[in-house]
């Protein structure tokens, strides 16, 4: 831990938005950020960039996470007495809320004891977390969207599971794409390795190792100011971790100490295929959490909009 306690010290945003923020990096976020990011609208052509959620989602059992449960609590509804008349059909689902895409809260990830902001753990219990939750960010994160294609611009199909993502990559995609990432900005990272689950039908495969951000890159996250990061695996930086007596380093120095939210498990491949098409990087991109109260998490079906 001592390289991202010292990496901590030059990142850290605590205090930045106030000593109650709980909004973390979403602050950059500003009116005319909003509006810079509606002026990537030219088309109308929307993008889902949400898996499905149902059985065959990604999850292997790691940790609890299952995917989800779908009931029917109602089919043939009655309303009246007239058995011609309207009736209805109801559902639920039972599911973690972190087993497809989604956004991790700053609640999600902590170590010291402290969660961001310096908010104590013992804000979090069974009830979930009483700061730094998933609703904290209900006015959604819309923004400008900036789409990296790293897979593209090292001229693979996908990166491997456990290769590193350094600043130069990220930088290298810019410059391949004509594109930079600037305040405010969500970061939408492409590894290709989607491909594994939803081409190979390889849960364990996608699951358990994965390419993405090495630990050189949150000071560049950090100095580019960025709002929030996504990227098509699902835990957007490398595993196996390059320490692995120190798991989660980007989760616990994001957002921990940064307030920066990731995004985990966005299908970003229609995107890029489209971008790779139109040489167009920039989108309008939406992808509000549900207001789930005191939530770690959030499933999302997040959009882009060029
Ligand atoms: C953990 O694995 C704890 O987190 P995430 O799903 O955000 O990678």
């Amino acid at each position: 831990m001592t390289r991202v306690r010292e990496i901590a010290r030059r990142v850290s945003n605590w205090g930045r938005w106030g000593a109650d923020d709980e909004r973390g990096t979403v602050n950059f976020i500003t009116p005319d950020v909003v509006r810079r990011a509606a002026a990537c609208v030219r088309r109308g052509t929307v993008f889902s960039l949400g898996l499905p959620f149902g059985p065959d989602g990604p999850q292997i059992g790691q940790g609890g996470r299952t995917n989800p449960v779908h009931t029917m609590t109602a089919i043939d509804g009655r309303l009246g007495a007239d058995p011609d008349g309207p009736r209805y059909a109801d559902d639920a689902v039972s599911m973690p809320l972190q087993c497809a895409t989604q956004w991790d809260s700053l609640a999600h990830v902590y170590y010291d004891g402290r969660l961001y902001n310096g908010v104590p753990a013992s804000t979090l219990g069974a009830a979930g977390a009483t700061r730094n939750a998933i609703d904290k960010l209900a006015r959604g994160i819309v923004s400008r969207g900036v789409l990296l294609d790293l897979a593209r611009a090292r001229g693979v199909e996908r990166l491997r599971a456990g290769e590193v993502i350094t600043p130069a990559d990220l930088e290298a995609a810019e410059r391949a794409e004509g594109v930079r990432a600037e305040r405010g900005d969500v970061l939408l990272l492409r590894t290709g390795h989607l491909a594994a689950f939803t081409r190979d039908g390889d849960r364990e495969g996608y699951m358990r190792q994965m390419p993405g951000l090495g630990i050189a890159c949150v000071e560049w996250l950090h100095a580019r100011e960025v709002a929030a990061v996504a990227s098509d695996t699902s835990a957007v930086e490398v595993i196996p971790f390059e320490d692995p007596a120190v798991p989660l380093p980007v989760h616990a120095l994001c957002i921990r100490d940064m307030g920066l939210t990731l995004g985990e498990m966005f299908d970003l491949d229609e995107l890029a295929a489209d971008s790779a098409r139109d040489g167009v990087w920039e989108v309008l991109f939406s992808a509000p959490p549900l207001r789930v109260a005191g939530g770690i998490g959030s499933p999302l079906n997040p959009l882009a909009v060029k």
